[in-house]
């Protein structure tokens, strides 16, 4: 979990730094320093299990077990990405790890894979569907009418807020009346959790039990992991950030990866820095074959644009 953790990280870093440098089209948000929810919540599913992601997907794709080389290739715009070069950062998919696709439609995920949920449970299978989204997203009507619809049906569907407190520029007090997203669960008689979203161990313990339930047949529950966005919305250059210094430097302190790495530490004998350097350097060495690979691989071609589109 930590390897996928700093894997979060490191491929922002370089999408980050290659998106200023001109190298990546469109629009890149970033998870760095939310990655303890991805990685602890996928790490309670199964292969077959499905997730859906937000605009801020790269995290829950390399969490679920998408390859890197086309991950990197589809926010370089090259056709061995993910889409072939047509969607970018915001469209990465890959059906074969359960990763149903992130999305640039603020809640538009969590309605899609509550119909996944709903084929799990008329197909008969234990598979579980899980949907990430913001507090943005949770002031949405999908959400409102997916949890209620998966509690009426009992659906195999684990909700997971990724409570950052910003929608872009918008603090969520400002656009909440209830202090915490997980009371809404009330509302529509399933269990509503809060997590720390920087302790991966609460996200994976909580992401354990809804899983359970789920399979279980005995239907939804929201889990609201409290985290942090550590840069901007976006990655555009100039974009005002509002939030308050100080508020971004204490959240920095309850970095999820550092806190990992205490952690394993504090057992003895079990992590030295030898090793986290060593794990640091094949994630690195990972990170720089998805962009050699990306580098190497052709732009699409122009008749691309007519193919793999509902109509003509
Ligand atoms: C339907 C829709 N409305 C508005 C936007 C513009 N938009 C993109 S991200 C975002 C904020 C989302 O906030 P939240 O759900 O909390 O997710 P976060 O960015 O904090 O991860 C908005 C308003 C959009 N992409 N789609
Ligand atoms: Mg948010």
């Amino acid at each position: 979990m930590l390897r996928l953790m700093q894997t979060i990280r490191r491929f922002e870093e370089r999408a980050s730094a290659d998106y200023l440098a001109g190298k990546i089209y469109g629009v890149v948000h970033c998870y760095i320093g939310e990655e303890a929810v991805a990685v602890g919540v996928c790490g309670a599913l199964n292969r077959d299990d499905q997730i859906i992601s937000t605009h801020r997907g790269h995290g829950h794709c390399i969490a679920k077990g998408a390859d890197l080389n086309r991950m990197m290739a589809e926010l370089y715009g090259r056709e061995t990405g993910y889409c072939k070069g047509k969607g970018g950062s915001m469209h990465s998919a890959d059906f074969g790890v359960g990763m149903l696709g992130a999305n640039g439609i603020v809640a538009g995920g969590i309605s899609i894979v509550t119909g996944a949920g709903l084929a799990a449970q008329m197909e008969g299978k234990k598979r579980v569907a899980v949907s990430f989204f913001g507090d943005g997203a949770s002031n949405a009507g999908p959400f409102h009418e997916s949890l209620n619809i998966a509690a009426s049906w009992k659906l195999p569907m684990i909700y997971v807020c990724e409570n950052n407190l910003y929608a872009a520029q918008t603090s969520a007090q400002a656009t909440h009346a209830m202090k915490d997203v997980a009371g809404r669960a009330a509302g529509y008689g399933i269990p509503g959790v809060i997590v720390d979203g920087n302790d991966i161990f609460a996200v994976h313990e909580a992401t354990v039990k809804a899983v359970e339930r789920a399979r279980a047949g005995d239907g939804p529950t929201l889990i609201e992991c409290k985290t942090y966005r550590w840069r901007a919305h976006t990655e555009r250059p100039g974009q005002p950030d509002y939030r308050p210094k100080e508020e971004i430097e204490a959240w920095k302190k309850s970095d999820p990866i550092q806190r990992l790495v205490n952690h394993l530490k504090g057992q003895q004998g079990q992590f030295s820095d030898d090793e986290w350097k060593k794990m640091d350097e094949e994630v690195l060495a990972a990170i720089e074959r998805s962009v050699a690979f990306s580098e190497a691989s052709a732009f699409p071609k122009p008749q691309a644009a007519l193919e793999d589109i509902f109509a003509d």
